[in-house]
């Protein structure tokens, strides 16, 4: 990264360390950018529930990537599931703390985590698929990748070396290291174990079989490459950017 952009990046997140949310992206310059869609309500007894946000485009618009009926079943089925046990999960911890019944709180805090994990994951995986988006990292998000990566071909090489090593169901991620302050490639198992805390995911890939089984059968090493094709790199970016601007303050 140049200097230049350098302190352009730590000007612009000095300004957005003193607002939150949406001031956040204002200050970013992301005013039209969520990380995450808004898919939450308050229930009746108060509390935030969770709600599957719809994709961001027809269901068979990622084909011939990505079937209208793989599709259709990974987002309202699966992803819908893991939103559904969330939602349950957090009113059985709920129950569970009012009536001070401690006994199952290992269970249930494995359950948060895991439906937690793959709400988020699932929410990002969507939304940074567009088969018309940018095909190439642009700004700051393609300064980091030369710096920390090489180059473009290399972090595509390194990162679906990631997802396709996965060892049974998980996902690979492209994350920024507020404390290293520096882009990393992880690998997860499920959907919450070996993640660093603190890192931020940018771009997501989901191994799990029910991802690309209907299509790609057992070759995990058809559908990574491919899926990374229609990944919009402009998302990705944005992502950067705001959690750039969310974890440096100086
Ligand atoms: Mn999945």
């Amino acid at each position: 990264m140049e200097r230049r952009q350098f302190l352009q990046t730590v000007g612009l997140a000095g300004a957005a360390g003193m607002v939150l949310g949406g001031g956040v992206a204002k200050a970013a310059g992301l005013a039209e950018f969520s990380y995450m869609p808004k898919a939450v309500q308050i229930g009746a007894d108060g509390r935030p529930k969770f709600m599957l946000p719809p994709l961001p485009y027809e269901a068979k618009a990622l084909e011939p990537v990505l079937s209208e009926k793989l599709v259709t079943i990974h987002h309202d089925r699966h992803h819908k599931a893991y939103v559904d046990a969330l939602n349950k999960t957090l009113d059985s911890i709920a129950a569970a703390n009012k009536a001070k019944d401690t006994a199952n709180v290992r269970a249930l805090s494995d359950a948060l985590a895991f439906n937690y994990g793959g709400h988020v994951l699932h929410t990002l995986y969507f939304c940074q698929l567009n088969p018309d988006g940018a095909k190439a990292p642009a700004g700051d998000l393609a300064d980091l990748i030369k710096r920390d990566f090489g180059s473009f071909d290399l972090l595509k090489n390194w990162l679906t070396a990631a997802a396709v090593g996965v060892q049974g169901s998980g996902w690979a991620v492209l994350a920024w290291d507020p404390l290293g302050r520096q882009l990393v490639v992880v690998q997860t198992e499920q959907h919450d174990k070996l993640l660093g805390w603190g890192m931020m995911p940018l771009l997501v890939i989901d191994v799990w079989e029910h991802a690309y089984y209907l299509d790609y059968e057992n070759k995990r090493p058809e559908y990574v490459p491919k899926l990374l094709g229609i990944v919009d790199w402009a998302t990705v970016g944005q992502r950067l950017s705001m959690t750039m601007a969310m974890t440096m303050t100086q």
